[in-house]
C-alpha cells in the first residue's frame, strides 16, 4: 500500500473534491492532502482557512491528513516519502491539462507516478471557481460544497 499526495488549490474544497479524496482513501494507506501555499496568488480563503475546511470535512477518513506545501510538488513528495499524486479528472479538458504536469512531475521526481481518478457523475460539474460565483451571488450551495465550506462561503460574502 502506497502514501498517496492529492495537491490543489482548494480554494475552497468542493464535493467534487471531497469525491475524490472519498475515494483516494480507499485506494491509498494514507493520503495527504496538500494544499498549495503560493505567496503570488492571493485566494478568497487563507491557505490556514483551507486547511480547517478541508481536516472538518475529511473527518470521517481516519487514513487521510491535511497539510500545505510550496515550491515545487515533485520536492515536496520526496519529504513526505510519497509515490503517487491522485489527481482528479472531469473533462478531456482536465486531462489535457493534466498529462504535461504529471509528465514534468516525474521529469523531477523518476520515482512519483500520476493516478488519475475519474469524478462521480454527479459532481462532474463542480468546480472552486463556479461555487464562488454561487457564492457572491446568493445561491444555493448545499449540492455543490460540503455544509461548513457553505456557511464559509456565505460569511466571506456577507462582509
Ligand atoms: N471532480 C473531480 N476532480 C475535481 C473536481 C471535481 N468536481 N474539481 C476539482 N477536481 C480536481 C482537479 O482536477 C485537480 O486534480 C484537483 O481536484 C485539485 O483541483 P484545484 O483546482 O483545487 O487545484 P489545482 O489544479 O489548481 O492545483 C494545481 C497544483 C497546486 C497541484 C499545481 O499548480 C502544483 O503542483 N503546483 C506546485 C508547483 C509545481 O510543482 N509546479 C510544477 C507542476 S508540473
Amino acid at each position: 500500500m502506497q502514501r498517496a499526495i492529492y495537491p490543489g488549490s482548494f480554494d475552497p474544497m468542493t464535493n467534487g473534491h471531497l469525491d475524490i479524496i472519498k475515494n483516494a482513501s480507499r485506494l491509498f494507506e494514507t493520503c495527504i492532502v496538500a494544499v498549495l501555499h503560493n505567496p503570488d496568488k492571493r485566494g478568497l480563503f487563507s491557505v490556514d482557512e483551507r486547511i480547517g475546511l478541508i481536516q472538518e470535512a475529511v473527518r470521517p477518513y481516519k487514513n487521510v491528513q491535511v497539510d500545505s506545501f510550496s515550491g515545487l510538488l515533485a520536492d515536496y513528495a520526496r519529504i513526505q516519502h510519497a509515490h503517487v499524486v491522485v489527481r482528479g479528472l472531469r473533462s478531456v479538458q482536465d486531462f489535457e491539462a493534466e498529462v504535461p504536469m504529471a509528465h514534468m512531475n516525474r521529469r523531477l521526481n523518476h520515482d512519483l507516478v500520476t493516478v488519475f481518478l475519474a469524478s462521480s457523475l454527479e459532481v462532474a460539474d463542480i468546480s472552486s471557481s463556479l461555487v464562488k460565483q454561487i457564492a457572491m451571488h446568493g445561491g444555493d450551495l448545499s449540492a455543490t460544497v460540503p455544509p461548513n465550506v457553505a456557511v464559509a462561503l456565505k460569511a466571506k460574502f456577507a462582509r
